[in-house]
């Protein structure tokens, strides 16, 4: 028996749903984290009784702006690597100066959290934002403002990388995995908004 042509449509509208449905289960497969926003990192009892990951398993958590530490309760494994993702269309706000993950510099323009205006430094703000990067007030010298920063750490020992929009961790030991937005210490209260990162483990302990 031959099909007609409306058949076929239709079976070949129904695969294509099927592949949505697939597309979007892939996004929610990885298991979501109960972040603590007022705990410091690696404070948890003991670090090895967090839960961690197993090869190519993933999470999902918030980073909030606000948080100093946003601990994860995970585990990150000694001698594991780790890919950090942070989608991109999300966006956080330092005061008024919008951006995502990847954070801001001084010399570049961004919209603005409060108004419908693009944010450019000059002036006292230039000289204020100069200063503190001369001195080394921002959290993580070497990274924009802003930027997303991943910690891996224990009581004891403490390991920082610039993550930004992705990249990853080696665990050189033993601890719990936390992130947060590279601002100046202090200055968390003005922050305002989140961003969402996956965190899968790519490799075993060697
Ligand atoms: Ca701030």
């Amino acid at each position: 028996m031959k099909m007609n042509k409306e058949l076929l449509f239709i079976i070949s509208l129904m695969l294509f749903s099927l592949n949505c449905i697939a597309e979007n289960s892939v996004a929610t497969k990885c298991k979501k984290l109960v972040v603590d926003y007022a705990r410091s990192c690696g404070d948890a009892a003991n670090v090895n009784s967090l839960p961690g990951l197993e090869l190519g398993e993933c999470a999902v958590m918030q980073v909030n702006s606000k948080s100093v530490w946003n601990a994860s309760g995970l585990r990150f494994d000694s001698g594991s690597t780790y890919l950090i993702k942070a989608k991109e269309d999300d966006t956080w706000c330092d005061a008024s100066i919008e951006t995502n993950a990847q954070g801001w510099q001084l010399d570049k323009q961004y919209n603005s959290c409060v108004c419908e205006e693009t944010i450019e430094f000059s002036g006292v703000n230039k000289l204020f934002f100069s200063m503190a990067e001369y001195l080394g007030l921002r959290r993580y010298s070497d990274a924009n403002w802003f930027e997303l920063i991943g910690v891996n750490k224990n009581k004891t020992e403490k390991e920082e990388t610039v993550i930004g929009l992705k990249n990853e961790i080696v665990a050189n030991k033993t601890g719990e995995f936390c992130a947060y937005a590279n601002d100046m210490s202090g200055f968390y209260f003005n922050n305002k908004g989140s961003v969402n990162i996956e965190i899968t483990r790519i490799n075993h302990a060697e």
